[in-house]
Parts: structure tokens; C-alpha cells; sequence
């Protein structure tokens, strides 16, 4: 069986999630908390981040060769990679990866980390109790290891606020001339990425593990949340999660 080692809170996570997903190919999900994750990656034969996908004849440690192999497991109508857009596709999913992935968890970090209990409470997914618990015990040193690791400080969070609206900025151009996705007709994997990697900003409710509303967040978080959920592009986002994350893509 198809395993996939995840931290659940992860969008990284999430684009392994929606693309096996959309194939309608089954896995197994084992989820760990951040830190906890590590001796699963390693264990399954990745590296230290999530996620990892082990499979009959391999092991993929990473988001987009996962979503790669779910396309050649498939023949799908709209595949996430089409062969004529391929360039394309692989330069938005890299942009977005690292322009909007990597800022946008820095300030989901910055937000919830004064917050143990709730914070815990909306990372967790199914992870194992034991790891919640420690977790929330020992928070100050996660929080301190969160910092390090990731350089959240409320400097990087505004420098970070800046280049993800910079970002939806650009999304919103494209868009602009009425076209259904990014480019163009189909459904690619750089809308999935775009659509996963935005979720810190966007908070959709159709995530692949259930997250607080935005009402729920704490204020200083719904206040920079709210702005980006009512941005073009960050609507651009919430119609993907509503009307493609729970879809089974036709197959050729
Ligand atoms: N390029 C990787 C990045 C994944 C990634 O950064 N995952 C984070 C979770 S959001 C992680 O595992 N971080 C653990 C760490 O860096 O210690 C992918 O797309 O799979």
C-alpha cells in the first residue's frame, strides 16, 4: 500500500494529499508533528522534511515528485503536468514553492506561536495523542526551535507579508483577462500549489485536515488572513479548494 508521511498542518503536505487525491489513488496517511516527523521520514527512507511517499517500487521525499509520479500513474483528462505546458508548470510550482510556501508558513508560525494549546489543537490532524502532549509541554522549546529553524521574528513575518501579496499581486494579473486558471483552460499543478501553498493566508475549509475558521484564529492572525481571503488571487484560492480539492479527475 501507497504510505504517505506527512505533518499534517504541512501545505507541502497538502499538495501530495490533494494531487493522490485527485487520481483517486489510495494511501495510507501516518501523520506526525513537526520534530516528531523526523524519525518517520527518515525511517520511510526520505529526508528530514515531509512529505514522503513510499510505494510498491520506491520512496519520492518531496511534494512535487510526488505530484510527477501521481501523473504517470494516471491518465487523466487534465493532468497536473501537461506535456505542452510542462516549462511553465514547473516554473510557477517552483516560484510558488518557494515565494509563497516558505513565506506564508512563516507567518502562520509567527501568528499561532504565542498560542500552545489552540496552536496544537489545529496542527495535530490524527497525529499520535503522545506527540501532542509533548508537544504542548515542551512548547517553549518548539517555539524556540521554530524560530531558529525557520527565522520567524515579527521582521521576516512583515518582510514575508510583503512578498506574498507581491505574489497574489502577480497572480491577480494573470487572471485579469478572465481565463479560468492559471494557464489557461485546465487545471495544473501549478493551480494546486498555488491553492495549497496560499492555505496559511486563506484558511479553506475544505482543507485536507480540518482548520479553524477564521472567526476562530487569534485577531492579530484573522486581521492578516482577512485581507488575503478578500484578495482577487486569494479568491482565486478559496474557488479552487471549493470546487476542485474534493474532485475525482476523469481518466482517458
Ligand atoms: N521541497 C519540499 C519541502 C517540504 C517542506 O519544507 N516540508 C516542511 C513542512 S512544511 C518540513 O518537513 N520541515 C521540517 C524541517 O525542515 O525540519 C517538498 O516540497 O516536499
Amino acid at each position: 500500500m501507497n504510505r504517505l508521511v506527512t505533518i499534517p498542518i504541512s501545505h507541502y503536505c497538502e499538495k501530495a494529499r490533494w494531487a493522490l487525491d485527485r487520481a483517486a489513488i489510495d494511501y495510507i496517511e501516518d501523520q506526525h508533528l513537526q520534530i516528531f516527523h523526523y524519525a518517520a521520514t527518515l525511517w520511510a527512507g526520505g529526508g528530514v522534511t515531509a512529505p514522503v511517499l513510499t510505494h510498491a517500487t520506491g520512496v519520492l521525499p518531496d511534494s512535487n515528485a510526488i505530484m510527477r509520479w501521481v501523473d504517470a500513474q494516471r491518465r487523466l483528462v487534465a493532468p497536473l503536468y501537461p506535456a505542452d505546458r510542462l516549462g511553465e508548470v514547473e516554473a510557477w510550482v517552483h516560484r510558488f514553492d518557494e515565494e509563497l510556501g516558505v513565506p506564508g508558513r512563516l507567518i502562520m508560525y509567527q501568528e499561532t506561536l504565542s498560542y500552545p494549546v489552540e496552536m496544537v489543537r489545529w496542527i495535530a490532524g490524527s497525529a499520535p495523542a503522545y506527540q501532542s502532549s509533548i508537544f504542548t509541554r515542551g512548547f517553549s522549546l518548539a517555539r524556540r526551535y521554530a524560530k531558529a529553524r525557520l527565522g520567524v521574528s515579527a521582521e521576516a513575518a512583515k518582510r514575508a507579508h510583503a512578498q506574498c501579496m507581491g505574489l497574489f499581486d502577480e497572480v491577480h494579473g494573470l487572471l485579469k483577462d478572465g481565463r479560468l486558471y492559471l494557464l489557461g483552460e485546465a487545471f495544473t499543478a501549478a493551480d494546486l500549489a498555488f491553492a495549497a501553498l496560499a492555505s496559511p493566508l486563506v484558511i479553506p475549509p475544505q482543507y485536507g485536515i480540518p482548520l479553524p475558521t477564521v472567526d476562530e484564529l487569534p485577531a492579530s492572525y484573522a486581521a492578516i488572513a482577512r485581507p488575503f481571503r478578500e484578495h482577487p488571487a486569494g479568491r482565486y484560492a478559496l474557488r479552487l479548494y471549493e470546487t476542485e480539492r474534493h474532485l475525482r479527475a476523469p481518466t482517458c
